[in-house]
């Protein structure tokens, strides 16, 4: 595994997918910060400032495209469930790979495929995790209640020593994921959900479904229950 440690960059994203035939597979992208970090559908993630995580890493696994690939967003979340654990906090999961802590978002998860000529020339999984904000900025982000490790535990956080259990943790159980899919986290996912069991409205493009969130499927989709008992299964979208 190498890693390419940049200092100021738009985004590790956009880096890693304008030159993802230069990267050899599991090249991880860090950068010191970043000036156009991007979530999905063309929302933006914010840098609260040094000490913060941002990092992509290029995963090659295979050019014939997988069923298995959306979902290592998933199975990213749930390793950084369990790194946030080490610090006795207790993160929850939103549907489908929101990390929050006590309510408030601490990170953000994008998976970008590139797909050229039939063929998957790589997935660039990016991460952003505060680490280290004031409070002060996070109020400033749009949308959405945040929060950083730092605040949650009292104390300054180690951003090189973070990012080494992150990558160890996410390469430790990779290939067996790959192998298995979603059903191999399926029980690490749901005992961290907050979701379940909740009405839900999800926006999924310009629709919004209304449900009772049932269960999750073996193939991580989102089961919603709606009036008049019929069921809808949503393999993208955002909870509301
Ligand atoms: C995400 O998108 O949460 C994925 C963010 C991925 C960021 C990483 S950083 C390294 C790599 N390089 C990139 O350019 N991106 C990746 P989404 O689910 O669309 O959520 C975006 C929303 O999260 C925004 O609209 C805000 O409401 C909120 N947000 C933005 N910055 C935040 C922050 N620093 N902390 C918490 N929430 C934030």
């Amino acid at each position: 595994m190498e890693i390419i440690r940049l200092d100021k960059i738009e985004s590790t994203n956009s880096y890693a997918k304008h030159s993802i035939e230069n990267f050899a597979d599991k090249t991880v992208i860090t950068a010191r910060c970043q000036s156009a970090g991007r979530g999905r559908l063309e929302r933006s993630w914010v840098d609260l400032g040094e000490g913060n995580l941002f990092m992509s890493i290029v995963l090659k696994p295979d050019e014939k495209f997988s069923e298995v690939y959306p979902n290592i967003t998933q199975y990213l979340s749930v390793v950084l469930c369990k790194i946030l654990e080490t610090y006795n906090l207790k993160p929850q999961i939103k549907w489908p790979n929101d990390v929050l802590i006590n309510g408030k978002k601490i990170a953000g998860i994008l998976s970008e495929t590139v797909i050229q000529g039939g063929k998957c020339k790589g997935i660039i999984l990016g991460i952003g995790v505060n680490l280290n904000a004031q409070s002060e900025k996070l109020a400033k982000i749009p949308d959405k209640i945040a929060t950083a490790l730092n605040l949650e535990i009292g104390k300054e956080v180690d951003l090189s020593q973070f990012t080494d259990k992150l990558l160890d943790e996410f390469f430790k159980n990779y290939d067996e994921f790959l192998k298995t899919g979603f059903k191999y986290i399926k029980n690490d996912y749901i005992n961290r959900n907050c979701f379940l069991n909740k009405e839900l409205k999800v926006q999924v493009f310009n629709n919004i479904e209304s449900g009772l969130a049932k269960s999750i499927d073996d193939c991580g989709a989102l089961v919603l229950l709606k009036e008049g008992n019929t069921q809808t299964t949503l393999t993208i979208g955002d909870i509301l």
